[in-house]
Order: structure tokens, then sequence, then C-alpha cells
């Protein structure tokens, strides 16, 4: 299939990635093995079997397990590189990714094991292969205001390294508002913002996203069709939806790829960009995403190139650094 080959030779960013949720089995227990954690699965096929989720919730406990077998900068460090060289091999030339202070604070791994791994990894990608990328902290929205403020504090030593926060876990129940905030004190050190919104939550919490926060881009975004005024909006600021395909078909907020809204998105207007979410929890990476569309949808060449270079101008990169992958 041209199309397939086309969308893996183009160069593509990711700007919608859990770096927790690119923890193969594999290597998940080698990690475990080494540091003497015992995981309730027990073997590779056991863990791999419990991958079917129907709603977020479900996802996210298994995320949360997952990730505790990480306790050491090393471990940051190889769950990070395993990532970068993975989708280095898929024409990946920049990344910007997400990691989860608090779903590892909560277990006693200090602030700095993590981003120095984390950091160390994205540097080596740089050093090796060009490939440029950003970093983004997450807030956990079922925690509270407090916990989120504390975290922020955790990061001030570490603001050169951080170029923006995000919002993400439960979204149902725990709107942006909540975070205001903390929001506000993030941009007031100059941080980029994002959030989840209407992944599972509704309009009203994409609204907030860019009307009460100000966020700089929208994290899934597929509930804001439901809305035409919102719809508008978005479109007339220009802000950048990350999507994720096979997220949404895993995690049931598309009942079938073949009605995954990614063209309606185009089509009206909206710059809808293809990303991974949690690759190794929802059966791929990068070019499997893309892959998933063409073999599903009737996406077509000009289709991708536009998703492809929504990716690049979507990305917090400057203008000079987006013109050389235009
Ligand atoms: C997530 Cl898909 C998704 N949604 C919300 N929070 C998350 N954390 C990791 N993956
Ligand atoms: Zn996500």
């Amino acid at each position: 299939n041209t199309l397939i080959a086309l969308s893996q030779a183009m160069p593509k960013t990711e700007l919608h990635l859990h770096i927790e949720g690119t923890f193969e089995p594999e290597q998940m227990f080698e990690i475990a093995r080494r540091n003497q954690v015992t995981l309730k699965y027990h073997t590779i096929d056991d863990l791999k079997s419990a991958y079917q989720f129907t709603n977020l919730q479900d996802f996210l406990d298994l995320y949360y397990q997952g990730m505790s077998v990480l306790l050491h900068e090393i471990d940051f460090y190889d769950l990070t590189m395993a990532y970068l060289s993975k989708v280095h091999s898929e024409n990946v030339v920049h990344v910007e990714i997400f990691f989860d202070p608090q779903g590892h604070l909560s277990r006693g791994v200090a602030f700095d094991v993590q981003i120095k791994g984390i950091y160390r990894a994205l540097q080596d990608a740089k050093q090796q292969w060009g490939m440029t990328s950003k970093l983004i902290m997450s807030f956990l929205r079922h925690l509270t205001e407090e916990s989120a403020f504390e975290t922020l504090a955790l990061a001030t030593p570490y603001l050169d390294w951080l170029d923006g926060v995000g919002l993400d876990s439960s979204e149902l129940g725990h709107p942006p508002e909540k975070f205001l905030r903390v929001f506000q004190a993030c941009q007031a050190l100059g941080l980029y913002v994002t959030a989840h919104a209407g992944e599972e939550g509704p309009p009203e919490y994409v609204w907030q996203a860019i009307h009460a926060i100000g966020v700089d881009r929208i994290d899934h975004g597929n509930r804001a069709l439901e809305d035409d005024e919102l719809v508008a909006d978005i479109k007339h600021r220009g802000l950048t939806l990350t999507v994720c395909p096979l997220s949404n078909l895993k995690l049931c907020v598309v009942d079938d790829m073949k009605n995954h809204p990614i063209q309606k998105m185009l089509a009206l207007g909206l710059n809808a960009t293809v990303n991974s979410d949690d690759p190794a929890y929802f059966g791929g990476y990068m070019n499997d995403n893309y892959a998933a569309l063409i073999r599903q949808t009737q996406i077509n060449k000009a289709q991708l190139y536009l998703l492809a270079k929504n990716g690049i101008l979507g990305s917090w990169m400057t203008d000079s650094e987006k013109a050389t992958h235009l």
C-alpha cells in the first residue's frame, strides 16, 4: 500500500505521548526483576491479556500498576530511550512528551530521579539522531489542587528542562477549572499549557480549557465536535488538537476506527494531528496509528500530509525550527 509507505516515510512529530504509556511488557518485567518488585501479573501473556478496556479508568488502573516498577534514574532513562529509539526508526523527528510526576512521588520516587532519567535520554537522542524534544509535566486531575501546587514547587529547580504542563488522568468529575490557579502560576513561569479535554468529558470541559485556562493546545478534543460554536471557536483560534486514533479505539471513545472523526475535524478546518498517547497499551506507535487510519478509513494523501504538517505547526518549536521541517 503506497499510502502506508508514504506515512512511514514522512517526517513526523509526536505531540501527545505519556512516557509511562510506552512501557512494553517485556521491559516492565525486566525492570521489575532487577528492582525486585513483584507485579500482579505473573507472565507477559497474563499482563497482555488484561489490555482490554471499556473506558479510560479501566486503562488508568493498569497504567498506574505498570509504572510502579520504575524506581531509579536508570529506569526512567531506559524507558525513555527505548521509546525514542523506537520512534526514531519510524521517522519521528520531534517529540513533546508527558510525564506524570505524581504517579511516582506517591510511591516515594523523588522528582529529580524521574526528570534526570527522562531528560538525559532526550539529550542523548538529540546527540545521536538530531531528534528534538519538549518535556511536559502533567498534573493528575483526580488529585487535589494542593497536590498539583506541591508538584510545581518540586519542579521549580528544573524549569530549564520543562517546556510545558498538562492535565491528565480521570477526566469525568475533574474539570479544567479545578486547576485554574495552578495553571495561572505555570503560565506566569513562562510554561506552555495543554490539557486533556473532551476525551470522555463533555464539550464544557473543552470550553473551560480554552476560556478559563487559556490552553495553547487541546489533547484529544473529540467531544468538542458535539458543539458547533465550540468548533468555530477552536478553528478561529487555530488551536491544535492532539488526536490519538488507536487510543480512542481501545478506550471506546470511538466504536470503530471506520467512524473515527479525524477526517471530519480536518474538513471542519481544525488543526488535527496524529499521536500515539500510550502506545504500549493501545496497540501501536506513530506509524501504526497512521496505518490504522489508512486501512480503516478513506483518508487520502493530501490529508496525510496535512496531518503531518499540523504536527509541525502545532508543536512548541520556534518558527525557525518549524521551518526546517516544512
Ligand atoms: C491517558 Cl489516554 C489518557 N487519558 C487521560 N490520562 C492519561 N494518562 C495516560 N494516558
Ligand atoms: Zn493522553
